[in-house]
């Protein structure tokens, strides 16, 4: 009998020693360094977005031995979510104007090297042609400007849970000033038909969003068509789609920019200010790219 229950003590004992020894080994061990913590991962986008390839070039520019996830803007957020909520380290592709800045401390690596760009913005850019073909969406277009808190704004409701189509309705109706200012003085037309395309991160459902129902307001028949960068810059070259105000230049796109230069003209920016590079929370105590050498 007590023979028997030391057995069961003993056996007891080891399954313990065990348990313990299996969960020290599986769980983040403090003197891990941060790139072991995060399986040298950057958790990324979509792969077809100016920003990935950008991330490639800084992580080999950088002399880093990281490597980039691609995933899709959605993704992304529910990883930083995760991570966020376990104070877990973390580095994201990121980009402003962005809900996740109002939601979360994060902060940019600074960029000694400049791989990312200064000085962002988001450019109108419409088919050749445009201003022949629909010269009332042309216009509006051109005049389409927004500040990162507007578009912020937007994004933080649909985030929120909103409706897309009825949070930019609301927004318009709130500002109805400054979308004056894009619609003051042009001749409304009766159901000329136009094309948008987008690709769906939140900065750019938001503004596309806006847009496609301020030209609905003008009479257009709008449709929305959401694509991958790729295929957004061949749709817009080949005149498949009218327009995109999802251009980010003059760095992130500068290569879908290039290629359809010559089929594609750039109203300017509609939105300032506008920013990408690596993003990481506050509590991580990393602040530059170079942090991540080798
Ligand atoms: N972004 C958001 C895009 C443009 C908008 C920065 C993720 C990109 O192509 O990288």
């Amino acid at each position: 009998m007590i023979k028997n229950n030391f057995k069961k003590l003993s056996i007891i004992a080891l399954s313990l020693a065990v348990l313990t020894f299996v969960g020290c080994s599986s769980s983040k061990d403090s003197n891990e360094s941060i790139g072991e913590q995060m399986d040298y991962k950057i958790t990324g986008i979509d792969p077809g977005s100016g920003q990935m390839a950008l991330t490639e070039q800084a992580l080999k520019d950088y002399n880093t031995n990281y490597t980039l996830q691609a995933s899709s803007g959605a993704a992304m957020t529910q990883a930083l979510a995760d991570a966020y909520a376990n104070e877990e380290p973390i580095i994201v592709t990121g980009w402003s104007p962005h809900w996740m800045f109002s939601k979360y401390d994060l902060k940019y690596l600074e960029d000694p090297k400049g791989i990312f760009g200064e000085d962002e913005h988001t450019s109108t850019v419409v088919h050749k042609g445009l201003k022949e073909k629909l010269p009332t969406a042309y216009k509006v277009l051109d005049e389409f400007y927004w500040t990162p808190e507007d578009s912020q704004s937007v994004m933080l409701e649909i985030n929120a849970g909103g409706d897309v189509k009825e949070v930019a309705r609301q927004w318009i109706t709130d500002n109805a000033d400054t979308v004056s200012k894009w619609t003051d003085g042009v001749t409304k037309v009766d159901g000329d038909e136009i094309r948008l395309a987008y690709v769906a991160w939140d900065s750019e459902i938001a503004s596309t969003n806006v847009i496609g129902l301020v030209l609905e307001d003008m009479g257009y028949n709008v449709t929305l068509v959401q694509v991958d960068a790729g295929p957004m810059w061949t749709a817009l070259a080949s005149g498949d789609v009218d327009a995109i105000v999802a251009a980010w230049l003059p760095e992130t796109h500068s290569k879908y920019f290039e290629d359809s230069k010559d089929s594609v003209e750039d109203l300017g920016p509609n939105l300032d200010g506008a920013r990408v590079g690596l993003v990481v929370p506050t509590y991580m105590d990393i602040d530059s790219i170079e942090d991540l050498a080798k």
